[in-house]
C-alpha cells in the first residue's frame, strides 16, 4: 500500500463530551466510554475515513481500491484520528491530565474539539443539570488552555532568545523553527503569526507580554486550525446552544457520536444498510432486530437524520480535511486507457493532497523515485499532457510518466 500523505486529526475537549464516542464511531475502533470524566487516560490512536464520491461512475468503470474503501460510489479514504484524555481549565500549569494531554496534541494537524452542546456536563466534565453549562465558554476556555501551552514552551527562554537574535541580527525564524519542530509547526506558519500580528521580526525584544501573547495565538489558530463538533444534539438543551454557537465565528458541526455509533454498530453487524455520513439507513434484516433496538433506529430517523441531513461525524472529520487543511482527493493511475495501475487494478489509489499541488509535487508524493524522474503528467479525464507546474484538481485522475519505469 502506498504512503497516504497523512495528517493527523486530534479529538479534543474537556471531559466527558463524547470524545471516545465520537472516535469509537468514526473508527470502528474500542475505546473506553463512560458517563464521568477521565474515563480515557491513555490516548486511543485509530483509522477513520474521509468520505468523497468516487470517480468510477463518472468513468463508467469497475474499481478495485487498493489504499481505500469504495461502497457503492462512495470512496472512503483513511485518515488517523487521536482521541486524548480531557482538559480541565489550568491544564497548562499541569491540572488534570494536563500536560500529558497537551503533549499528545503535539503531532496533530487539525482539531476536532467535542463540545457537549446540550450544557450537561460543567467545565470539568462532572454532569450538571441539562443546559446549565455555558458549550460557548467550553470553547472559549479550550482556545485558551492550548494558546498558553504553546506561550509556556517559547516563555521559557524568550527573552534571551529575542536578545541573541537582534545582537547577531539573524532574525527570530530560526529560533522559533528550533522550539516549534516538535508541535509540527513550520516556519511558513512562523511567518505568517508574523505577519498578520504586524509584529517587528527584527525587534522581538520590543514585543510587549500581550504582544507575544497575540502572536501565540495567532500561531495556533493557523498551526491547529480547529472546528466544533456540537455533540449531544439528541439532547432536547442542545438546539438552542447550537444555534447560539453557529453566530460565532467558528465552524460548527451540529452532531450525535451515540446514534452515529449505534449505526456503525448495526451496520456492521448488516442490521441495516448505512454508509458513515449517510443521511438514511435501510432496515435490512427486521426480523433480527428487538423492539427496543427497532424504537432506538427509528427515533435516530426521526431525531437526528431527517432534521440535520446526518448524524454529522462524518461531516465533521471531511469538513476538517476540505476546509481546515485544504485537502484535495487525487487518483494516480499508471495506464490511461484503463485507469489501471501495472496490476490492472482500476482506480486502485485515492490521494488525498494539499490544494496548491502540483503534478510534480504530486509524483514526489507517491514516491521519491517518481518525482526525481518526473518527465510530464497526463490528466486521465481530458487525455491532455500537463506540465510539472500544473496545479492538481479535486477528483483528477492523473499518470505520471518518467524516464523510469515502476513495476
Ligand atoms: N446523549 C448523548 N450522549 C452522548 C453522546 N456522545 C457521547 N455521549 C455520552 O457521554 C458520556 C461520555 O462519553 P465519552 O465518549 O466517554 O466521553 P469522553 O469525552 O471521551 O470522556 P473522557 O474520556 O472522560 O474525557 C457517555 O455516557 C456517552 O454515552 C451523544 O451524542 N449523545
Ligand atoms: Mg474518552
Amino acid at each position: 500500500m502506498p504512503a497516504s500523505y497523512s495528517r493527523l486529526l486530534g479529538v479534543i475537549g474537556k471531559p466527558n463530551t463524547g470524545k471516545s464516542t465520537f472516535f469509537s464511531a468514526a473508527t470502528l475502533a474500542a475505546a473506553e466510554i463512560a458517563n464521568y470524566p477521565f474515563t480515557t487516560i491513555k490516548p486511543n490512536r485509530g483509522v477513520g475515513y474521509v468520505r468523497t464520491s468516487c470517480v468510477h461512475s463518472e468513468f463508467k468503470v469497475q474499481d478495485n481500491p487498493n489504499n481505500s474503501l469504495c461502497l457503492d460510489g462512495i470512496r472512503l479514504i483513511p485518515v488517523e484520528l487521536i482521541d486524548v484524555a480531557g482538559l480541565v481549565p489550568g491544564a497548562w500549569e499541569g491540572r488534570g491530565l494536563g500536560n500529558q494531554f497537551l503533549d499528545e496534541i503535539r503531532r496533530a494537524d487539525a482539531l476536532l474539539h467535542i463540545v457537549d452542546a446540550s450544557g450537561g456536563t460543567d467545565c470539568e466534565g462532572k454532569i450538571c443539570k441539562a443546559g446549565e453549562n455555558d458549550p460557548i465558554e467550553d470553547i472559549q476556555f479550550l482556545e485558551k488552555e492550548i494558546t498558553m501551552w504553546m506561550a509556556a514552551i517559547l516563555k521559557k527562554d524568550w527573552t534571551k532568545v529575542a536578545r541573541t537574535a537582534e545582537t547577531e541580527k539573524k532574525g527570530i525564524y530560526g529560533p522559533l523553527e528550533d522550539r516549534l519542530t516538535g508541535l509540527g509547526i513550520k516556519r511558513n506558519y512562523i511567518f505568517e503569526a508574523v505577519r498578520k500580528t504586524g509584529l517587528n521580526a527584527e525587534k522581538p525584544t520590543s514585543w510587549s507580554d500581550n504582544d507575544f501573547l497575540r502572536f501565540v495565538d495567532t500561531l495556533r489558530r493557523i498551526s491547529k486550525p480547529m472546528l466544533i463538533v456540537a455533540n449531544k444534539i439528541d439532547l432536547p438543551t442542545a438546539e438552542a446552544n447550537v444555534e447560539r454557537m453557529k453566530k460565532l465565528d467558528y465552524t460548527v458541526i451540529p452532531a450525535s457520536a451515540e446514534a452515529e455509533l449505534a449505526l456503525r454498530r448495526a451496520s456492521d453487524k448488516k442490521l441495516i444498510e448505512y454508509r458513515p455520513g449517510d443521511s438514511d439507513f435501510k432496515i435490512t434484516q427486521p426480523e433480527r432486530l428487538s423492539p427496543t433496538q427497532a424504537k432506538a433506529l427509528e427515533s435516530i430517523r426521526e431525531k437526528i437524520l431527517s432534521k440535520f441531513g446526518s448524524t454529522g461525524v462524518q461531516e465533521a472529520i471531511n469538513t476538517a480535511y476540505t476546509r481546515l487543511l485544504n485537502m484535495i482527493t487525487v487518483y494516480p493511475v499508471e495506464d490511461v486507457e484503463h485507469l489501471s495501475n501495472h496490476n490492472g487494478q482500476i482506480l486502485p489509489d485515492a490521494y488525498l493532497i494539499p490544494q496548491g499541488t502540483t503534478a510534480h509535487q504530486f509524483a514526489y508524493i507517491i514516491h521519491t523515485e517518481l518525482g526525481e524522474s518526473f518527465l510530464y503528467a497526463v490528466d486521465a479525464r481530458h487525455k491532455t499532457r500537463i506540465g510539472e507546474d500544473a496545479l492538481l484538481r479535486d477528483k483528477d485522475v492523473i499518470n505520471i510518466v518518467s524516464t523510469r519505469r515502476r513495476g
